[in-house]
């Protein structure tokens, strides 16, 4: 008769309604401690490329990396683009910048707009890249930015979008010009965040 009530008991303690896994990492981060990076006076951020998840059919699926390095808040940004996936007879320039958010709930389309922390007109955000022609189907290039990794402006969270088309570098002469240089479509996108050390 007993067997009769403990079963279910047994049953109950051992199934995923007792949350485990929850109490287990509440006690590891107890006991690791993590300290935020702002001792450190070189930062290093990275953001995986992965194809837009609202892709549209027909188009390329870019994948690589984008990696940033400042050694300082008064540094310059060296940025390190290594793509790959664009058509490979294609010389197609391709627009990357950075956007508003480092959403990625609705593809690339969450991202929102050019990251515009100063409220200038395109193309003087501090994540206009400009154009890429791809060679070989591959974009991998370093340049300086005037994005940084550091304080109140920092683009660490942010995201990096490519897009389908070129970027008119505000000379459309329209509205949209001006916001985001009609660069088309987002084919790919990524979230920046802090680069592990050890890498
Ligand atoms: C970036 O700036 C540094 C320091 O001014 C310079 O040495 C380097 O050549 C620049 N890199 C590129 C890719 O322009
Ligand atoms: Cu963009
Ligand atoms: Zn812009």
């Amino acid at each position: 008769m007993k067997s009769f009530y403990i079963l279910p008991l047994l049953a109950f303690l051992f199934s995923c309604h007792v949350h485990f896994c929850g109490s287990l990492s509440g006690l590891v981060y107890a006991s690791n401690p993590v300290s935020p990076p702002v001792s450190s006076n070189s930062l290093r951020a990275v953001c995986r490329m992965r194809p837009n998840t609202q892709l549209k059919p027909e188009m390329p699926c870019v994948y690589g990396h984008v990696f940033f390095k400042q050694s300082g808040p008064k540094e310059k940004l060296s940025v390190t683009f290594r793509l790959h996936g664009l058509p490979v007879y294609s010389q197609q320039p391709r627009a990357m910048h950075i956007h508003e958010y480092g959403d990625l709930s609705k593809g690339c389309g969450s991202t929102g707009g050019h990251y515009n922390p100063l409220g200038v007109n395109h193309p003087q955000h501090p994540g206009d890249f400009g154009n890429f022609v791809p060679v070989n189907g591959k974009i991998r290039l370093s340049m300086n930015s005037s994005a940084t990794l550091f304080g109140r402006l920092s683009i660490l969270g942010r995201s990096v979008v490519i897009h389908e088309g070129e970027d008119d570098l505000g000379r459309g002469g329209n509205v949209g010009s001006l916001l985001n240089g009609n660069a088309g479509g987002r084919l790919a996108c990524c979230v920046i965040g802090l680069a592990n050390p050890q890498n």
